[in-house]
Protein backbone atom coordinates (compact mmCIF):
# COMPACT_ATOMS: atom_id res chain seq x y z
CA UNK A 1 0.00 0.00 0.00
CA UNK A 2 1.06 3.62 -1.02
CA UNK A 3 1.56 6.77 0.81
CA UNK A 4 -1.44 8.83 -0.30
CA UNK A 5 -2.54 6.10 -2.65
CA UNK A 6 -5.91 7.00 -5.01
CA UNK A 7 -5.23 10.77 -3.66
CA UNK A 8 -5.88 9.70 -0.41
CA UNK A 9 -3.18 10.49 2.49
CA UNK A 10 -2.79 7.57 4.00
CA UNK A 11 0.02 6.04 6.30
CA UNK A 12 1.33 2.57 5.01
CA UNK A 13 0.06 -0.35 7.04
CA UNK A 14 2.28 -3.12 8.60
CA UNK A 15 0.89 -5.62 11.01
CA UNK A 16 3.72 -7.00 13.05
CA UNK A 17 2.83 -10.91 13.62
CA UNK A 18 2.59 -11.38 9.86
CA UNK A 19 6.47 -9.52 9.10
CA UNK A 20 10.04 -10.33 10.14
CA UNK A 21 11.52 -8.25 12.90
CA UNK A 22 13.77 -7.18 9.82
CA UNK A 23 11.02 -5.57 8.33
CA UNK A 24 9.71 -3.85 11.13
CA UNK A 25 13.35 -2.68 12.18
CA UNK A 26 13.34 -1.22 8.48
CA UNK A 27 10.38 0.31 8.58
CA UNK A 28 10.77 1.65 11.65
CA UNK A 29 14.32 3.54 9.76
CA UNK A 30 13.92 7.17 9.53
CA UNK A 31 13.87 8.58 6.45
CA UNK A 32 17.16 9.38 5.38
CA UNK A 33 18.87 12.71 5.36
CA UNK A 34 21.08 14.41 2.61
CA UNK A 35 24.67 12.96 2.65
CA UNK A 36 26.09 14.59 5.61
CA UNK A 37 29.49 14.91 3.47
CA UNK A 38 27.20 17.40 0.91
CA UNK A 39 25.94 19.29 3.59
CA UNK A 40 29.46 19.87 5.04
CA UNK A 41 31.02 20.76 1.85
CA UNK A 42 28.14 23.37 1.63
CA UNK A 43 28.85 24.38 5.35
CA UNK A 44 32.47 24.46 5.95
CA UNK A 45 32.36 27.40 3.68
CA UNK A 46 30.22 29.46 5.78
CA UNK A 47 31.76 29.34 8.87
CA UNK A 48 35.19 29.91 7.27
CA UNK A 49 33.75 32.65 5.67
CA UNK A 50 32.19 34.10 8.70
CA UNK A 51 35.03 33.26 10.73
CA UNK A 52 37.30 35.19 9.09
CA UNK A 53 35.39 38.25 7.30
CA UNK A 54 32.83 38.37 10.13
CA UNK A 55 30.00 40.62 9.77
CA UNK A 56 30.12 41.38 6.17
CA UNK A 57 30.21 37.93 5.33
CA UNK A 58 27.11 37.54 7.81
CA UNK A 59 25.04 39.80 5.89
CA UNK A 60 26.58 38.71 2.78
CA UNK A 61 24.50 35.33 3.63
CA UNK A 62 21.76 37.30 5.12
CA UNK A 63 20.91 39.58 2.22
CA UNK A 64 21.22 36.17 -0.53
CA UNK A 65 19.62 33.13 1.83
CA UNK A 66 17.12 35.50 2.84
CA UNK A 67 17.03 38.05 -0.07
CA UNK A 68 16.63 40.52 3.37
CA UNK A 69 19.04 43.14 0.96
CA UNK A 70 18.00 46.22 2.90
CA UNK A 71 19.90 44.93 6.23
CA UNK A 72 22.63 46.84 7.09
CA UNK A 73 22.98 45.60 10.71
CA UNK A 74 22.65 41.84 11.42
CA UNK A 75 22.18 42.41 15.37
CA UNK A 76 18.61 44.34 16.96
CA UNK A 77 20.05 45.09 20.51
CA UNK A 78 17.41 45.15 23.78
CA UNK A 79 16.19 47.50 24.50
CA UNK A 80 14.00 46.30 21.76
CA UNK A 81 11.91 49.45 20.24
CA UNK A 82 8.02 48.70 21.60
CA UNK A 83 6.88 49.01 17.84
CA UNK A 84 8.64 46.66 16.55
CA UNK A 85 7.18 44.03 19.20
CA UNK A 86 3.56 45.04 19.09
CA UNK A 87 1.21 42.20 19.50
CA UNK A 88 -2.65 41.83 20.01
CA UNK A 89 -3.96 41.33 23.27
CA UNK A 90 -4.86 37.57 22.25
CA UNK A 91 -1.26 36.77 21.29
CA UNK A 92 0.53 38.40 24.24
CA UNK A 93 -1.46 36.92 26.62
CA UNK A 94 -1.30 33.48 25.18
CA UNK A 95 3.06 34.07 24.84
CA UNK A 96 2.69 35.11 28.53
CA UNK A 97 0.64 32.22 30.21
CA UNK A 98 2.99 29.88 28.28
CA UNK A 99 5.89 31.95 29.41
CA UNK A 100 4.73 31.32 33.14
CA UNK A 101 4.19 27.74 33.21
CA UNK A 102 7.27 27.20 31.34
CA UNK A 103 9.11 29.61 33.40
CA UNK A 104 7.38 27.32 36.85
CA UNK A 105 8.58 24.12 35.21
CA UNK A 106 11.58 25.03 34.41
CA UNK A 107 12.48 26.76 38.10
CA UNK A 108 11.44 23.53 40.10
CA UNK A 109 14.09 21.88 38.13
CA UNK A 110 17.10 23.86 40.22
CA UNK A 111 18.59 22.49 42.78
CA UNK A 112 18.62 24.92 45.17
CA UNK A 113 21.27 23.62 48.07
CA UNK A 114 24.17 22.60 47.09
CA UNK A 115 24.14 18.46 47.42
CA UNK A 116 27.15 17.63 50.40
CA UNK A 117 28.22 13.89 50.68
CA UNK A 118 30.65 12.84 53.85
CA UNK A 119 31.94 9.81 51.53
CA UNK A 120 34.45 9.10 54.77
CA UNK A 121 34.61 11.08 58.48
CA UNK A 122 36.42 14.18 57.35
CA UNK A 123 36.35 13.88 53.85
CA UNK A 124 33.34 15.94 52.34
CA UNK A 125 32.44 15.83 48.45
CA UNK A 126 30.21 18.81 47.31
CA UNK A 127 28.43 19.51 44.00
CA UNK A 128 26.99 23.48 43.17
CA UNK A 129 25.88 24.60 39.77
CA UNK A 130 26.65 27.71 37.90
CA UNK A 131 25.02 28.87 34.63
CA UNK A 132 26.86 28.99 31.44
CA UNK A 133 27.55 32.70 31.08
CA UNK A 134 26.97 33.48 27.44
CA UNK A 135 24.11 31.14 25.27
CA UNK A 136 23.20 31.92 22.00
CA UNK A 137 19.61 30.45 21.23
CA UNK A 138 18.74 29.48 17.60
CA UNK A 139 14.79 30.16 16.54
CA UNK A 140 14.39 28.72 13.11
CA UNK A 141 12.79 30.38 10.44
CA UNK A 142 11.54 28.54 7.36
CA UNK A 143 8.06 27.68 6.93
CA UNK A 144 6.71 28.92 10.03
CA UNK A 145 7.24 31.57 12.61
CA UNK A 146 8.25 29.52 16.06
CA UNK A 147 8.06 32.19 19.43
CA UNK A 148 7.27 29.15 20.60
CA UNK A 149 10.90 27.96 20.62
CA UNK A 150 12.51 31.26 21.54
CA UNK A 151 9.90 30.44 24.92
CA UNK A 152 11.38 27.25 24.74
CA UNK A 153 14.90 28.05 25.07
CA UNK A 154 14.95 31.63 26.34
CA UNK A 155 12.94 30.82 29.17
CA UNK A 156 15.05 28.01 31.11
CA UNK A 157 18.07 29.89 30.51
CA UNK A 158 16.28 32.92 32.11
CA UNK A 159 15.88 30.59 35.42
CA UNK A 160 19.51 29.85 34.87
CA UNK A 161 20.80 32.59 35.14
CA UNK A 162 22.76 32.85 32.41
CA UNK A 163 24.46 36.55 31.74
CA UNK A 164 24.18 37.27 28.40
CA UNK A 165 21.53 35.67 26.49
CA UNK A 166 21.51 36.13 22.79
CA UNK A 167 19.39 34.93 20.28
CA UNK A 168 19.43 34.73 16.55
CA UNK A 169 16.81 34.19 14.20
CA UNK A 170 16.53 34.38 9.97
CA UNK A 171 14.72 37.94 8.77
CA UNK A 172 12.04 38.20 6.85
CA UNK A 173 12.48 39.59 3.71
CA UNK A 174 12.43 42.80 4.45
CA UNK A 175 14.95 42.41 7.22
CA UNK A 176 12.40 42.32 10.31
CA UNK A 177 11.78 39.39 12.95
CA UNK A 178 8.32 38.37 13.59
CA UNK A 179 7.27 40.79 16.50
CA UNK A 180 6.45 37.78 18.55
CA UNK A 181 9.96 36.62 18.56
CA UNK A 182 11.08 40.08 19.66
CA UNK A 183 8.42 40.01 22.65
CA UNK A 184 9.82 36.87 23.71
CA UNK A 185 13.15 38.20 23.65
CA UNK A 186 12.34 40.91 25.95
CA UNK A 187 10.48 38.93 28.11
CA UNK A 188 13.58 36.71 28.83
CA UNK A 189 15.98 39.32 29.24
CA UNK A 190 17.91 38.93 25.66
CA UNK A 191 20.58 41.00 25.13
CA UNK A 192 20.50 40.91 21.40
CA UNK A 193 18.66 39.63 18.29
CA UNK A 194 21.28 38.23 15.79
CA UNK A 195 19.06 38.39 12.44
CA UNK A 196 20.76 35.30 10.60
CA UNK A 197 20.00 31.81 10.26
CA UNK A 198 21.74 28.63 8.62
CA UNK A 199 25.17 28.22 9.20
CA UNK A 200 26.05 31.69 9.21
CA UNK A 201 24.47 32.52 12.17
CA UNK A 202 25.97 29.32 13.88
CA UNK A 203 29.24 30.54 13.10
CA UNK A 204 28.80 34.08 14.38
CA UNK A 205 27.59 32.78 17.83
CA UNK A 206 30.60 30.83 17.80
CA UNK A 207 33.23 32.98 17.14
CA UNK A 208 31.90 36.37 17.25
CA UNK A 209 31.93 39.21 14.70
CA UNK A 210 32.42 42.85 15.11
CA UNK A 211 29.04 43.43 16.38
CA UNK A 212 27.77 39.61 17.39
CA UNK A 213 29.41 38.60 20.53
CA UNK A 214 30.53 35.13 20.70
CA UNK A 215 28.73 33.10 22.93
CA UNK A 216 29.64 29.53 25.04
CA UNK A 217 26.95 27.03 24.21
CA UNK A 218 24.98 27.24 21.42
CA UNK A 219 21.24 25.23 21.55
CA UNK A 220 17.83 25.36 19.39
CA UNK A 221 16.49 22.96 16.45
CA UNK A 222 17.46 23.69 12.93
CA UNK A 223 17.60 22.39 9.26
CA UNK A 224 20.57 19.35 8.42
CA UNK A 225 22.94 23.05 7.47
CA UNK A 226 22.42 24.73 11.29
CA UNK A 227 22.98 20.96 12.78
CA UNK A 228 25.82 20.81 10.95
CA UNK A 229 27.85 23.67 11.87
CA UNK A 230 26.62 23.42 15.16
CA UNK A 231 28.33 19.65 14.97
CA UNK A 232 31.15 21.61 13.41
CA UNK A 233 31.88 24.83 15.41
CA UNK A 234 31.55 22.52 18.69
CA UNK A 235 34.12 20.37 17.21
CA UNK A 236 36.45 22.90 16.69
CA UNK A 237 38.69 23.34 20.21
CA UNK A 238 39.86 27.36 19.21
CA UNK A 239 35.89 27.81 19.06
CA UNK A 240 35.61 27.06 22.55
CA UNK A 241 31.52 26.29 22.48
CA UNK A 242 29.52 23.66 22.70
CA UNK A 243 25.91 22.62 21.87
CA UNK A 244 22.49 21.25 23.03
CA UNK A 245 22.32 17.94 20.77
CA UNK A 246 22.25 17.35 17.28
CA UNK A 247 18.48 17.86 15.79
CA UNK A 248 16.53 15.76 13.21
CA UNK A 249 12.99 16.25 11.96
CA UNK A 250 10.23 16.21 14.11
CA UNK A 251 8.40 12.77 15.16
CA UNK A 252 5.78 11.67 17.25
CA UNK A 253 4.74 7.90 17.86
CA UNK A 254 1.14 7.80 18.97
CA UNK A 255 0.15 4.49 20.84
CA UNK A 256 -3.65 3.66 20.83
CA UNK A 257 -5.75 0.96 21.84
CA UNK A 258 -9.80 0.67 21.49
CA UNK A 259 -10.04 3.18 24.02
CA UNK A 260 -8.72 5.86 21.98
CA UNK A 261 -10.73 8.12 19.98
CA UNK A 262 -10.19 7.94 16.15
CA UNK A 263 -10.72 12.09 15.89
CA UNK A 264 -8.14 12.80 18.89
CA UNK A 265 -5.53 10.22 17.12
CA UNK A 266 -5.36 11.07 13.44
CA UNK A 267 -5.62 14.59 15.15
CA UNK A 268 -2.13 14.26 17.05
CA UNK A 269 -0.96 12.27 14.17
CA UNK A 270 -1.23 15.37 11.61
CA UNK A 271 -0.43 18.07 14.28
CA UNK A 272 3.04 16.67 13.54
CA UNK A 273 3.03 15.40 10.29
CA UNK A 274 2.30 19.49 9.46
CA UNK A 275 5.44 20.50 10.41
CA UNK A 276 7.71 19.64 7.00
CA UNK A 277 7.75 17.16 4.29
CA UNK A 278 10.23 15.29 6.49
CA UNK A 279 8.27 14.38 9.85
CA UNK A 280 7.84 11.17 10.02
CA UNK A 281 4.39 9.83 12.65
CA UNK A 282 4.00 6.13 13.47
CA UNK A 283 0.63 4.72 14.94
CA UNK A 284 1.25 1.58 16.89
CA UNK A 285 -2.10 0.19 17.35
CA UNK A 286 -3.06 -2.10 19.60
CA UNK A 287 -5.48 -4.62 19.07
CA UNK A 288 -7.41 -2.44 16.50
CA UNK A 289 -9.89 -4.59 14.22
CA UNK A 290 -10.14 -3.34 10.74
CA UNK A 291 -13.58 -1.45 11.42
CA UNK A 292 -11.25 0.57 14.44
CA UNK A 293 -7.96 1.12 12.07
CA UNK A 294 -9.91 2.48 9.21
CA UNK A 295 -11.86 4.74 11.48
CA UNK A 296 -8.21 6.33 12.28
CA UNK A 297 -7.57 6.18 8.94
CA UNK A 298 -10.62 7.63 7.71
CA UNK A 299 -10.11 10.57 10.08
CA UNK A 300 -6.50 11.10 8.78
CA UNK A 301 -7.31 11.37 5.09
CA UNK A 302 -10.86 14.17 6.31
CA UNK A 303 -8.73 16.43 8.73
CA UNK A 304 -5.74 16.29 6.31
CA UNK A 305 -7.98 17.63 3.79
CA UNK A 306 -8.94 19.70 5.73
CA UNK A 307 -5.72 21.29 6.53
CA UNK A 308 -3.65 24.41 4.89
CA UNK A 309 -1.00 23.09 5.38
CA UNK A 310 -2.09 19.50 3.26
CA UNK A 311 0.69 20.14 1.05
CA UNK A 312 3.19 19.48 3.86
CA UNK A 313 1.11 16.39 5.17
CA UNK A 314 0.95 14.87 2.38
CA UNK A 315 4.93 14.81 1.99
CA UNK A 316 5.55 13.15 5.48
CA UNK A 317 3.12 10.68 5.86
CA UNK A 318 4.29 9.29 2.71
CA UNK A 319 7.50 8.18 4.90
CA UNK A 320 4.48 7.34 7.74
CA UNK A 321 3.44 4.28 9.13
CA UNK A 322 1.16 2.29 11.06
CA UNK A 323 2.40 -1.10 12.90
CA UNK A 324 -0.65 -2.91 13.95
CA UNK A 325 0.36 -5.41 17.41
CA UNK A 326 -1.34 -7.37 20.00
CA UNK A 327 -0.17 -6.20 23.35
CA UNK A 328 1.04 -3.47 25.25
CA UNK A 329 4.33 -4.85 25.53
CA UNK A 330 5.11 -5.27 21.77
CA UNK A 331 3.43 -1.62 21.74
CA UNK A 332 6.02 -0.35 24.42
CA UNK A 333 9.39 -2.41 22.95
CA UNK A 334 8.50 -1.04 19.47
CA UNK A 335 8.24 2.58 21.24
CA UNK A 336 11.60 2.17 23.05
CA UNK A 337 13.51 0.99 19.69
CA UNK A 338 12.38 3.86 17.84
CA UNK A 339 13.25 6.32 20.41
CA UNK A 340 10.73 9.09 19.16
CA UNK A 341 10.65 12.69 20.13
CA UNK A 342 7.18 12.88 20.98
CA UNK A 343 5.61 9.98 22.38
CA UNK A 344 1.92 10.00 22.91
CA UNK A 345 -0.28 7.04 24.99
CA UNK A 346 -3.95 7.37 23.73
CA UNK A 347 -4.69 3.91 25.99
CA UNK A 348 -6.49 2.32 28.54
CA UNK A 349 -4.22 3.44 32.21
CA UNK A 350 -2.34 5.11 30.52
CA UNK A 351 -0.54 6.36 33.40
CA UNK A 352 0.55 3.01 34.34
CA UNK A 353 2.11 2.64 30.92
CA UNK A 354 4.57 5.56 31.39
CA UNK A 355 6.51 2.87 33.45
CA UNK A 356 7.74 1.08 31.02
CA UNK A 357 8.80 4.32 28.83
CA UNK A 358 12.51 3.70 28.51
CA UNK A 359 13.55 6.19 25.46
CA UNK A 360 11.62 9.00 24.34
CA UNK A 361 12.12 13.00 24.66
CA UNK A 362 8.60 13.41 26.03
CA UNK A 363 5.67 11.79 26.81
CA UNK A 364 1.99 12.76 26.38
CA UNK A 365 -0.32 11.23 28.75
CA UNK A 366 -3.85 10.59 28.15
CA UNK A 367 -6.91 11.43 25.47
CA UNK A 368 -6.84 14.81 27.31
CA UNK A 369 -2.43 15.53 25.92
CA UNK A 370 -2.99 16.60 22.62
CA UNK A 371 1.07 16.73 21.74
CA UNK A 372 0.39 20.59 21.26
CA UNK A 373 -0.32 21.73 24.58
CA UNK A 374 3.62 20.55 25.33
CA UNK A 375 4.35 22.27 22.11
CA UNK A 376 3.24 26.02 23.08
CA UNK A 377 2.40 26.32 27.08
CA UNK A 378 1.96 23.24 29.68
CA UNK A 379 5.18 24.34 30.72
CA UNK A 380 7.53 21.19 29.48
CA UNK A 381 9.85 21.69 26.67
CA UNK A 382 9.15 21.21 23.47
CA UNK A 383 13.21 21.15 22.18
CA UNK A 384 13.73 17.90 22.20
CA UNK A 385 15.78 14.72 20.56
CA UNK A 386 14.65 13.30 17.32
CA UNK A 387 15.98 10.98 15.19
CA UNK A 388 16.73 7.97 17.78
CA UNK A 389 18.85 10.40 19.60
CA UNK A 390 16.25 9.80 22.92
CA UNK A 391 18.42 7.01 22.95
CA UNK A 392 21.24 8.97 24.96
CA UNK A 393 20.19 12.61 24.83
CA UNK A 394 17.20 14.82 27.54
CA UNK A 395 15.80 17.17 25.66
CA UNK A 396 16.50 20.70 26.80
CA UNK A 397 16.12 21.26 30.21
CA UNK A 398 17.82 23.87 33.24
CA UNK A 399 20.75 21.74 33.31
CA UNK A 400 21.06 22.53 29.49
CA UNK A 401 22.07 25.68 30.92
CA UNK A 402 23.89 24.68 33.67
CA UNK A 403 27.65 23.73 34.61
CA UNK A 404 27.75 21.36 37.60
CA UNK A 405 31.08 21.83 39.56
CA UNK A 406 32.43 19.20 41.90
CA UNK A 407 34.28 20.43 45.14
CA UNK A 408 36.36 18.12 47.64
CA UNK A 409 37.27 19.83 51.35
CA UNK A 410 39.39 17.31 53.75
CA UNK A 411 40.37 17.41 57.61
CA UNK A 412 43.68 16.32 58.60
CA UNK A 413 41.50 13.27 60.10
CA UNK A 414 39.88 12.90 56.79
CA UNK A 415 43.63 12.66 55.28
CA UNK A 416 44.09 10.18 57.04
CA UNK A 417 41.10 8.09 56.42
CA UNK A 418 41.52 7.54 52.56
CA UNK A 419 45.17 8.75 52.12
CA UNK A 420 46.26 5.04 52.12
CA UNK A 421 44.24 4.47 49.62
CA UNK A 422 45.26 7.67 47.38
CA UNK A 423 49.41 6.67 47.72
CA UNK A 424 48.74 2.86 47.06
CA UNK A 425 47.03 3.69 43.63
CA UNK A 426 49.60 6.50 42.70
CA UNK A 427 51.83 3.92 43.37
CA UNK A 428 50.68 1.17 41.03
CA UNK A 429 50.32 4.45 38.24
CA UNK A 430 54.09 4.72 39.36
CA UNK A 431 53.13 8.40 39.62
CA UNK A 432 55.13 9.31 42.64
CA UNK A 433 54.75 13.03 42.90
CA UNK A 434 50.74 12.23 43.56
CA UNK A 435 51.78 9.90 46.40
CA UNK A 436 54.44 12.03 47.68
CA UNK A 437 52.11 15.05 48.17
CA UNK A 438 49.79 13.03 50.50
CA UNK A 439 52.68 11.22 52.36
CA UNK A 440 54.61 14.71 53.01
CA UNK A 441 51.15 15.84 54.82
CA UNK A 442 50.75 13.36 57.19
CA UNK A 443 54.57 12.53 57.75
CA UNK A 444 54.45 9.03 56.31
CA UNK A 445 56.88 7.10 53.82
N1 LIG B 1 6.63 19.97 17.69
C1 LIG B 1 7.79 20.81 17.45
C2 LIG B 1 7.78 22.08 18.24
C3 LIG B 1 6.77 23.08 17.79
N2 LIG B 1 5.48 22.82 17.50
C4 LIG B 1 6.90 24.42 17.63
C5 LIG B 1 4.88 23.94 17.20
N3 LIG B 1 5.73 24.92 17.25
C6 LIG B 1 9.05 20.02 17.77
O1 LIG B 1 9.08 19.50 19.02
ZN1 LIG C 1 4.78 20.88 16.98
Amino acid sequence: PAGTKDGRITMRRYITSQETPETITSVLQRPSQRSNETIVNIVNPIIHAVKTRGDSALLEYTHKFDRATSLTSPVLRAPFPPELMKLSPETQHAIDVSFSNIYKFHAAQSEDKPLVVETMPGVTCTRFSRPIERVGLYVPGGTAVLPSTALMLGVPAMVAGCKKIVLASPPRADGSITPEIVYVAHKVGAEAIVLAGGAQAVAALAYGTESVSKVDKILGPGNQFVTAAKMIVSNDTNAGVSIDMPAGPSEVLVIADETSNPVFVASDLLSQAEHGVDSQVILIAVGLNETQLQAIENEVHEQAMRLPRVDIVRGSIEHSITLVCETMEEAMELSNAYAPEHLILQVRDAESVVESVENAGSVFVGEWTPESVGDYSAGVNHSLPTYGYAKQYSGVNLASYLKHITSSNLTKEGLRNVGGAVMELARVEQLEAHRRAVSLRLGVE
